[in-house]
């Protein structure tokens, strides 16, 4: 007898270089070719990048005022976006975008909306790690200024059962962070999703280049098998302005393996037909959090944010 496979149709929508000079017009074009795209192959989910409408301006230093100007949105959806809004209900496809979101109390966030196949936005995430320095750094080939464009996300980590499954949100640096992954995997998410903008270069040390890649990779392998979930992850990428971030955009399943993987630094789609049920072993055995969690030996987690000393042992 075969057993129904409860499948998702999950799309990754690459983004190339987003330049100064472009427009949201001609940004919303680029994410409404990918939509379509994405639902002839099949897709019921496209994930967009981080900050997906615009390129990525935390590397240029400018006052609030200005930035907030020029690349923050105050409402969503907004004329320009509305297209894109249309199209998704007009095809039955949801979507998850990034974007910078100046609220009607004047705060700034690095924000990610979920948006189901009617074209609701559903869930809202606001950036919790965020990247990077206030100050200026003149010396630096670019700046990365999250600290001072954004502020931290107001809300925890959450999940929303939409589209058939429970979906998680996060946005670019949060990948790299365990307590990321575990707060959406212990609200039973399926599948987490995010888009980024990493940037190729390290303007803190010499970092070795390859290492972007690779902990990119790395993070996103090991978060989707230890907490059971599927991923797929957004890349904004390529050289905007002359500054290069990194491709990579991928789908990884709940083993661990990557399911599909962007070739470009272009506009690329990437399509999984993902079984949610590949989860449920790793759920029963290996990772059966009731049983096997041990939460009363984390309690640092929680009390500490940074390193300090050990701790008092009986013996
Ligand atoms: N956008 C964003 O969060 N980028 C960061 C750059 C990190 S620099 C160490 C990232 O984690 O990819």
């Amino acid at each position: 007898m075969s057993k129904t496979r409860n499948t998702l149709g999950l799309a990754v929508a690459q983004m190339g270089p987003v330049h100064l000079a472009d427009t949201r017009r001609q940004v919303v074009g680029r994410l409404l070719d990918m939509l379509r795209q994405a639902h002839a192959r099949g897709a019921r989910l496209v994930v967009f990048p981080e900050l997906a409408l615009t390129t990525f301006f935390p590397r240029y230093w400018m006052s609030e005022d200005q930035a907030q100007q020029r690349f923050f949105e105050r409402s969503m959806p907004n004329p320009e976006v509305q297209p894109l809004f249309d199209e998704a209900r007009r095809l039955g496809v949801g979507f998850y975008l990034g974007y910078a979101e100046l609220t009607a109390q004047g705060v700034p966030y690095n924000t990610a909306i979920l948006v189901d196949e009617q074209a609701r936005i559903v869930g809202k995430y606001r950036k919790i790690h965020l990247p990077g320095h206030d100050e200026h750094k003149p010396d630096a080939p670019f700046q990365h200024l999250e600290k001072k464009f954004f502020r931290v996300g107001d809300q925890p980590f959450g999940v929303w059962d939409t589209m058939g499954a429970r979906i998680g949100m996060c946005l670019c640096n949060d990948r790299r962070w365990p307590e990321t992954w575990r707060m959406m995997s212990l609200q039973s998410a399926e599948l987490v999703v995010l888009g980024y903008n990493t940037p190729s270069h390290n303007i803190h040390w010499p970092e070795p280049a390859h290492l972007r890649m690779h902990h990119h990779l790395i993070t996103l392998q090991a978060s989707a098998y230890q907490n059971c979930v599927w991923a797929a992850a957004a890349a904004k990428c390529g050289a905007e302005d002359g500054h290069h971030m990194i491709g990579g955009s991928v789908i990884v399943a709940p083993t661990g393996e990557i399911a599909a993987q962007a070739i470009t630094e272009d506009d690329e789609v990437l399509v999984v037909q993902a079984d949610l049920g590949v989860a449920e072993a790793f759920r029963r055995h290996v990772f059966d959090f009731a049983r096997h969690r041990r939460p009363e030996h984390y309690g640092l987690i929680t009390e500490r944010v940074g390193p300090g000393p050990a701790l008092p042992r009986t013996e």
